[in-house]
C-alpha cells in the first residue's frame, strides 16, 4: 500500500461478511438425524489426524479446529468421529454462494463457508428495501438472508456481520456465533476494535504479536497509541502501514467477485488407486514443492492453494484455501495441500492427485504471514504401491441393497456398522455387516463435474 494513502472507508455498513457455523459439523448433523444436538468431529480419524472442525456441543468440551485428534478425543470421548464427505460440503457451499450471487454481482469466496458480498451493488429488484443502506434496513436485510441460508441449506445456520469495511465486517460476523447478526453502525468502528486483541487484524499472527506484545501493545488501543513511523520501524515498511491503518478500521479494500486467476498447477495420474494417506501425503509434498518451483520462476506468487484429487469412480474433487497473502513457499503450500486432503474421503482410492496455486494479491505484497521459517522440506521416497484396499470410513454414505441409505458409524475385525438414516428420515436403526458384503456398497450423490473432465 502506498504510504501516504488515506483509504476512503464507505460512509455506509454496505459490506457484508458471512459464515457459517461449524460448517463441516453442520452437514453432518443436517445429513445424520440422530447426531443432532450431539457432538461431532470431523476430521482425519487415524492416528496423526487433525481436526477440521467440531460441532458447538463439542466445542464446550474444548475441542477446537487443527487439534490433534488424539487429543479431541480426551476431552470428548463421546463425541462422534467422522471423516469428512466433501461432496456434501461443496455441494451445500455452492447453493450458498449462489443465493448470494443472486443478491449482489459482486460477491468474494473467502473459502467454502464464507464470502463478502457487496451490498452497495446489490439487486435492488430481488431486495427493494436494500435501496437505502441505512443501519435498520441492512439489518433487516441481513435477517432475510440468514433465513434464506437455512433455507437452501436444509437448516444451517450463518453468522453475518456487516460494516463499512471489509475488515470490520468479518470481524462483526464472529463476534455473536453462532447463529449471530452484529451489524457495526458507521462511526462506531474505532470503539468496536478499541478492546480487542492485535491479533484481530488480518496477517497479525504470533511473530507479530509477540514483538507488539514487547513494547507493550496487547490491544488495538494499545496500537493506536504508536507512530506509524514507530510501527513501521518495528514491524517493516508493509506491515507497519498496514497495522497503522487497520488500528484506526482504515480498510478501503474492494469486494472483488472471483476472477480468472493466472494458475500453476501440477498433477499426475496412478495406475493403481492409491489409498494411503501417508503415501497421498508424500505426493501432495513432492507437487508442492514443483508448483512453488515454477511460480518462483516466473515471479509469482498466489493465495489460493487448490487440490485435486480423481476418486476410483472418476469422480473429481477440488478443495481449496485461502491465506491471507500470497506465498511461494513450498513448505507453506505443501503444507496446506496436506490439510486440504486431510477434508476428503479418499478411502474408495485416487487415480490422479494435482496441486495449484492461483489468485495473485491484490493487496499487502510482503508476506505477512509468512512468520514461520519456511525452508524447503526434506522430499521423502516416495513409492506408489501396486495393490489397494476398500476402507470404510466413520462418517461416509453407504446403501445397503435391503434397508437403502445410511451411514459407516465404524469398522474393525471385519465387521462394518451402519446406521440408516439421511437428512430426509428420522433418527434410523443401526445394523452390523461383514466388510466384504456384497450387499453394501459406497454411495455417492451423482454430480454434474463427473462427467467433464
Ligand atoms: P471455519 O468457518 O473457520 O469454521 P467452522 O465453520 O467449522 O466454525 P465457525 O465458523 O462456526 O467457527 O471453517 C469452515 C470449515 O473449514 C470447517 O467447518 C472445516 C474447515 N476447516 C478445516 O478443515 N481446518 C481448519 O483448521 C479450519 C479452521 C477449518
Ligand atoms: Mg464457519
Ligand atoms: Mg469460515
Amino acid at each position: 500500500m502506498p504510504r501516504d494513502s488515506v483509504p476512503r472507508v464507505r460512509a455506509v455498513a454496505s459490506v457484508l461478511h458471512l459464515d457459517l457455523d461449524a460448517f463441516f459439523a453442520a452437514v453432518e448433523q443436517r445429513d445424520k438425524p440422530s447426531l443432532r444436538g450431539k457432538p461431532v468431529v470431523v476430521g482425519g480419524v487415524g492416528g496423526r489426524g487433525v481436526v477440521s472442525t467440531a460441532s458447538y456441543e463439542a466445542r464446550r468440551y474444548g475441542v477446537r479446529s487443527a487439534m490433534s485428534t488424539r487429543e479431541a478425543r480426551a476431552r470428548c470421548p463421546h463425541a462422534a468421529f467422522l471423516t469428512g464427505r466433501f461432496h456434501a460440503y461443496r455441494d451445500t457451499s455452492e447453493r450458498v454462494m449462489r443465493l448470494l450471487r443472486s443478491v449482489s454481482p459482486l460477491v468474494e469466496p473467502l473459502s467454502l463457508d464464507e464470502a463478502f458480498v457487496d451490498l452497495a451493488v446489490a439487486d435492488h429488484a430481488t431486495y427493494p428495501g436494500l435501496t437505502d443502506l441505512s443501519v435498520p434496513s441492512v439489518t433487516a436485510f441481513a435477517e432475510h438472508l440468514r433465513a434464506r441460508v437455512a433455507e437452501v441449506t436444509g437448516g444451517l445456520t450463518a453468522s453475518v456481520g456487516v460494516a463499512s469495511s471489509k475488515f470490520l465486517a468479518k470481524v462483526a460476523s464472529d463476534l455473536d456465533k453462532p447463529d449471530g447478526l452484529v451489524v457495526v453502525p458507521p462511526g462506531t468502528e474505532r470503539d468496536l476494535l478499541r478492546p480487542m486483541s492485535v491479533t484481530v487484524i488480518p496477517g497479525v499472527g504470533p511473530a507479530t504479536t509477540e514483538r507488539l506484545r514487547r513494547v507493550g501493545v496487547h490491544t488495538v488501543a494499545d496500537l493506536e497509541t504508536l507512530s506509524e513511523d514507530e510501527l513501521v520501524r518495528l514491524l517493516g515498511n508493509a506491515n507497519g502501514h498496514w497495522l497503522f491503518q487497520l488500528a484506526q478500521a482504515q480498510d478501503d479494500r474492494p469486494v472483488v467477485a472471483e476472477r480468472e486467476a493466472k494458475s500453476v498447477s501440477v498433477e499426475g495420474t496412478y495406475d493403481h488407486d492409491l489409498t494411503d494417506r501417508v503415501l497421498m501425503e508424500q505426493l501432495l509434498t513432492r507437487q508442492a514443492t514443483d508448483v512453488a518451483r515454477r511460480l518462483r520462476k516466473a515471479g509469482l506468487s498466489g493465495r489460493t492453494v487448490t487440490i485435486k484429487v480423481r476418486l476410483h469412480d472418476f469422480t473429481t474433487l477440488s478443495r481449496s484455501s485461502t491465506l491471507p497473502s500470497p506465498t511461494d513457499a513450498p513448505a507453506t503450500i505443501a503444507r496446506l495441500a496436506r490439510t486440504l486432503l486431510a477434508d476428503l474421503d479418499t478411502s474408495g482410492g485416487v487415480r490422479l492427485l494435482g496441486v495449484g496455486v492461483s489468485g495473485l494479491a491484490d493487496w499487502v505484497q510482503e508476506d505477512l504471514f509468512g512468520e514461520t521459517s519456511d525452508d524447503e522440506e526434506e522430499l521423502p521416497e516416495v513409492e506408489i504401491p501396486h495393490h489397494s484396499r476398500r476402507a470404510w470410513t466413520p462418517g461416509m454414505d453407504v446403501e445397503h441393497a435391503e434397508m437403502g441409505r445410511g451411514w459407516v458409524w465404524g469398522s474393525g475385525r471385519g465387521v462394518v456398522t451402519v446406521r440408516f438414516e439421511t437428512a430426509e428420515t428420522p433418527a434410523g436403526p443401526v445394523r452390523s455387516y461383514a466388510e466384504d458384503d456384497p450387499e453394501l456398497t459406497a454411495w455417492r450423490p451423482p454430480t454434474p463435474e463427473e462427467e467433464q473432465e
